[in-house]
């Protein structure tokens, strides 16, 4: 299994967060998703099928582009 830890910039609130958990959550593989509204950072646990390429373009596409 693999994790991390991402920066999200514009998280403002847990509302981002939930809508995050759920979006990533519905991707094959995504094992768990925690993130901090404070921090602004999300982690998460996957596996295959799931790689970190997809977890990025997901949240580019939801809205919520990890910074580099
Ligand atoms: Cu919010």
């Amino acid at each position: 299994m693999e994790k991390i830890t991402l920066s999200i910039p514009i998280i403002s609130c847990e509302h981002c967060v939930m809508t995050i958990k759920r979006e990533l959550g519905e991707m094959k593989g995504i094992v768990e998703v925690e993130g901090d509204p404070n921090t602004k950072e999300i982690t998460v646990q996957w596996d295959l099928p799931a790689t970190l390429e997809k977890i990025k373009s997901t949240l580019k596409e939801i809205n919520y582009p990890a910074a580099d």
